[in-house]
């Protein structure tokens, strides 16, 4: 069993999207052990983003994600790569190669504003979990 974390941002939530990216985890078969909607501080989805500290949507990243309440989850699978059954139910980060049938292919048209934050392996899912679930072991 492994744990990926998982966020609706704010894009989703203002589009009334929470339920049906939530359907759509429960019906792959993955489980939701924590849940929380908050709006985030900025210094905490800096410290998230902060591989992309030096990219020139930085600002406007950060500024996104702090512009309302996001749901911010913590997804459990049987196997090892939870993480990855979740990108691949997210769809890719650039909005024209998601794939119809993912949310970000279904439901988004902006890179910028993609709906859904998934971990990219296992080492982000251990860290992201840390900083927004402090409390979870
Ligand atoms: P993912 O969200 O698929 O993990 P990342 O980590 O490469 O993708 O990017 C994090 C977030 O930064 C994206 N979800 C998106 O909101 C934003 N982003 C990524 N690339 C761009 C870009 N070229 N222009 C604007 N925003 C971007």
């Amino acid at each position: 069993m492994t744990r990926t974390f998982i966020m609706c941002k704010p894009d989703a939530v203002e589009r009334g999207l929470v339920g049906e990216i939530v359907s759509r985890i429960e019906r792959k078969g993955l489980r939701i052990v924590a849940m929380d909607m908050r709006v985030p501080e900025v210094a905490l989805v800096e410290a998230h983003y902060e591989e992309h500290a030096d990219k020139p949507f930085f600002g406007e990243l950060v500024t996104f994600l702090t512009r309302g309440p996001v749901v911010a989850m913590v997804v459990e699978g049987p196997d090892d790569g939870t993480w990855h059954l979740m990108r691949t139910l997210i769809g890719k980060t650039k909005v024209e190669d998601a794939q119809p049938g993912s949310i970000r292919g279904d439901f988004a048209t902006t890179t910028n504003e993609n709906l859904v934050h998934g971990s990219d392996g296992t080492e982000s899912a251990a860290r992201e979990i840390g900083l927004w679930f402090p409390g979870l072991a």
